[in-house]
């Protein structure tokens, strides 16, 4: 199998830890942002990575956006499960691993950008690195407006699932989609001092679900926890 995506995506990283935890060979393929447009649009009509390539007989030619790639690999190699056999919670991992996909993946995009061009400009100075942070905040609407209603979405979310991961799991009574998502989109955030200082708990519960998924974590978080 072969992923397309960005390598620093929190959605390309979703899908990383989903192969990762099933143990399913794969291999990435890393594109540069703005030009990733012409590898990804002629083979999904779409804009965004991650987009897999399952390069397997049976099997779909492109499985594009980290929602449906899950929902191939639980086909493709249904053990471990990342889904739920029981209805109900099924309905719940689904509407968690939504919620999460389009309120907080979306805003932590927002903090961990507005961070990266002013407190974080350090992490990464090169000029590279500041024209995709120039790119993303232009292309998303990121200021220290827009960031702030985003911070304030995710310390709601945060506060709900601190319920659930400080002794469980978000779904049902082991690791599922929502856990997976919630740490993959979450992540980002490691990175920067003040969400670290302010919740041990759930770098420390990310850092586990990365080492259930044979996942590295993001570069340049270990050092934040030293
Ligand atoms: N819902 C999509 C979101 C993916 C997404 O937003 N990917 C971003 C990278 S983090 C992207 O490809 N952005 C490029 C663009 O929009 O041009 C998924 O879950 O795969």
């Amino acid at each position: 199998m072969l992923l397309l995506q960005f390598s620093t995506s929190h959605y390309c990283r979703k899908a990383r830890l989903a192969l990762g935890y099933k143990q399913i060979p794969y291999q990435v393929e890393n594109l540069t942002p703005a030009l990733h447009i012409l590898r990804v649009k002629p083979l999904s009509g779409k804009y965004t990575v991650p987009v897999l390539l399952p390069q397997q007989k049976n099997c779909p030619a492109v499985v594009a956006d980290s929602t449906e790639i899950i929902r191939f690999l639980e086909v493709y190699k249904p053990d471990p499960p990342l889904y739920f056999e029981e209805l109900l919670q099924q309905k719940e991992a689904l509407r968690l691993e939504d919620y999460f996909d389009e309120f907080i993946g979306t805003a932590a995009r927002f903090v961990y950008y507005q961070f990266r061009a002013n407190e974080g400009k350090q992490i990464d100075p090169s000029l590279m690195s500041q024209i995709v942070i120039t790119i993303v905040r232009s292309q998303y609407g990121i200021n220290a407006d827009s960031a702030k209603v985003a911070a304030q979405k995710i310390a709601d979310m945060i506060a709900m699932i601190s319920e659930f991961w400080q002794d469980g799991y978000l779904v049902g009574d082991r690791f599922g989609v929502a856990d997976l998502t919630a740490a993959a989109l979450l992540s980002p955030l490691g990175l920067i001092p003040a969400y670290r200082r302010t919740y041990p708990w759930l770098f420390e519960r990310i850092t586990e679900i990365h080492r259930l998924c044979n996942e590295p974590l993001p570069k340049n978080w270990q050092a934040e926890i030293d």
